[in-house]
């Protein structure tokens, strides 16, 4: 922990002259504006911006590095849209290089944990033209029927603008239907990038921003948290990142609904823009440090450990990052497929508290809503190994 009073004057102290106001305010409390943080991401050294994050993220929550049970479902690749940093999805018409689960196949894979003690499903996929909000609502009612205190975390906001534009029905009577069924909370997927101009060039036909906005926004407003992810390290550039992270936090001042934010570093196998080159680990820890001083509304800060690899994800607790995710099953491929370092993402619990302890911090089992389930700071990896209900 560096947030002693001797910590805190001492980063302020050290700031670098031009980057000494922004210094006070955080460590005031204060909020930054749009110009400051892109001050801090055009000037700021990454030693000076890790130990501003790390000064935030240990006001908001101490040592405590969060980590979930969960297991991913990916019902199809096949996708109507044209996102060109997209390696994973297949058009219909090439329909036989893709895949699509039943409900039945869905509800199969839900019975496989049946044993484990998973607290949430995360499903995600592509938007195919033939599946409609019906056959959604019918795999959540069966998931519910089957494991109701399973939490059902569900569906971009691209997904869900296309079910309902396609039952003609507003985003507000999608939702409830949806809920109704049982649908717990939205994932952050399909924000990208919300600057207009950029957001065409990356993918121009699916929703836009103001549209991933409204869904979030309506979400929040029936009760139900979801997350915010972008997509860096590509054609975009730091007023861009600012521009994305203002909306958010415009939003979450507003509705208080967002629980995490996950910023999601470009990966370039295999997909139209493959010759765009990936950014630097520098960069990428600097953009979790910027996130977590700039985002002072968002609660969590979330690395997603199967993209970034085990190393960075225990790197990123030291900018910011409180949160890494779960231990997730190896159906998910939208980054394996993409050229991510994992190709078969799964931890065990023991392994997710060995990564988190190895730096130091302590491993708090939560569930998707961030109730505390197990501290594991003080429990034995070897207990851990042989307990079933631990692992
Ligand atoms: O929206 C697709 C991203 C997202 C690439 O809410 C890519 O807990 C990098 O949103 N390089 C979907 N990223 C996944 C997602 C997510 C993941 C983990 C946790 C949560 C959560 C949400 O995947 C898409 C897109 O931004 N993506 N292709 C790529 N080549
Ligand atoms: Fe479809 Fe999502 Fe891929 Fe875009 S990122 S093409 S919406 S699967």
């Amino acid at each position: 922990m560096i947030s002693t009073e001797n910590g805190v004057s001492s980063i302020v102290k050290r700031a670098p002259d031009g980057l000494k106001k922004i210094a006070e305010k955080v460590v005031a409390g204060q909020r930054i504006s749009e110009e400051e943080g892109l001050i801090l991401f055009e000037e700021g050294s990454l030693p000076f911006l890790g130990s501003l994050a790390n000064f935030v993220r240990e006001k908001l929550h101490g040592d405590k590095t969060y980590f979930n049970r969960n297991f991913h479902i990916e019902p199809t690749n096949i996708c109507v849209f044209t996102c060109n940093f997209c390696s994973y999805s297949r058009l219909y018409a090439h329909r036989e290089e893709g895949w699509e689960l039943s409900a039945d196949d869905m509800l199969n894979i839900v019975k496989k944990y049946d044993s484990k003690p998973v607290t949430e499903v995360h499903i995600v996929g592509g938007v195919h033209p033939k599946l409609n909000l019906e056959f959604f609502a019918d795999v959540l009612r069966r998931i519910k029927a089957h494991r109701p205190e399973l939490h059902i975390k569900g569906f971009t906001a691209v997904e869900l603008d296309y079910m309902f534009r396609k039952a003609k029905m507003t985003a507000e009577e999608g939702l409830r239907f949806l809920k109704d069924a049982g649908l717990d909370s939205l994932p952050g997927g399909g924000a990208e990038i919300f600057d207009a101009e950029i957001r065409q060039k990356i993918c121009a036909d699916k929703v836009d921003t103001e549209g991933w906005l409204n869904i979030h926004e309506i979400a929040h407003k029936l009760g139900m948290h979801s997350n915010a992810t972008m997509l860096f390290g590509h054609i975009e550039n730091y007023r861009h990142r600012i521009d994305h992270m203002s909306r958010l936090r415009r939003l979450q001042d507003k509705t208080q609904g967002f629980n995490t934010f996950i910023p999601l570093k470009f990966r370039n196998k295999d997909n139209d823009m493959s010759n765009v080159a990936e950014s630097s680990i520098v960069e990428d820890m600097k953009m979790y440090a910027v996130a977590r001083i700039y985002l002072d509304n968002f609660p969590h800060l979330k690395a997603y450990w199967p993209m970034l690899g085990r190393q960075n994800a225990q790197l990123s607790l030291s900018f910011g990052v409180n949160d890494i995710d779960g231990t997730i099953d190896d159906t998910t491929k939208i980054y394996s497929m993409a050229g991510a370092e994992e190709q078969n993402p799964s931890m065990t619990t023991a392994e997710i508290v060995t990564l988190i302890k190895q730096v130091k911090r302590k491993p708090v089992e939560r569930d998707t809503l961030y109730n505390v389930i197990r501290d594991y700071s003080n429990i034995d990896i070897k207990e851990i190994e042989m307990n079933p209900s631990m692992n």
